[in-house]
């Protein structure tokens, strides 16, 4: 019990948050924290651009201050680990895709939560070598306290959000200077 109340206060500064940001790549993501071992998030562009998931299982640590790891493997083979630093606004990710992947980025491109058995199929099949490892930084655009278990915050697709999505939405952190775009 102790220590469950230990790691959700240490989890606090992450957790009920939508984080969205840009590669150094180009690549747009959006992750909000749903819990401790919970994550919703959708892909606004970039190699699988369009591809959405809600309830992933992770493995969260606060590695320092205000700064995070989370990590995960997908029902697609591709594995997920990225670090927060939420104080200087910076991201580093590294995903390991699976060679199929990599060679048919659009078959990944769904609510994955509809095409789970479709995945695990195309996971088993590979190929799943020589696998394509994405090493980048990026730029937090905004950090927002949304509260935890909210499944309104990532409910469609990025090609369904309004134009104005989170225009003028308060920012927990001090405004990034990237822009957020379209
Ligand atoms: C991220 C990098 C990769 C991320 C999610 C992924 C929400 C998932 C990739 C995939 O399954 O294709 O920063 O954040």
């Amino acid at each position: 019990m102790l220590q469950t109340q230990n790691r959700s206060q240490e989890l606090d500064g992450i957790i009920g948050r939508r984080i969205l940001y840009v590669y150094d790549n180009g690549w747009k993501y959006e992750m909000y924290v749903k819990n401790a071992d919970t994550v919703d998030y959708r892909i606004h562009s970039g190699m699988v651009g369009g591809r959405w998931v809600k309830d992933q299982k992770v493995f969260l640590v606060r590695i320092a201050k205000d700064t995070y790891k989370i990590s995960w493997d997908e029902p697609t083979g591709t594995a997920v680990s990225l670090s927060y630093n939420l104080d200087e606004m910076k991201i580093h990710g590294v995903i390991f895709f699976p060679r199929w992947v990599a060679d048919e980025p659009m078959e990944t491109v769904c609510f994955q939560n509809d095409h789970l058995d479709r995945m695990l199929a195309h996971r088993d099949a590979g190929p799943t070598y020589p696998r394509l490892v994405v090493d980048e930084f990026a730029s937090i655009v905004l950090i927002q306290d949304v509260g935890v278990d909210r499944e309104d915050v990532i409910a469609c697709s990025p090609g369904q959000l309004p134009a104005d999505f989170l225009a003028g939405e308060p920012c927990q952190y001090r405004q990034s200077t990237v822009a957020l775009g379209n």
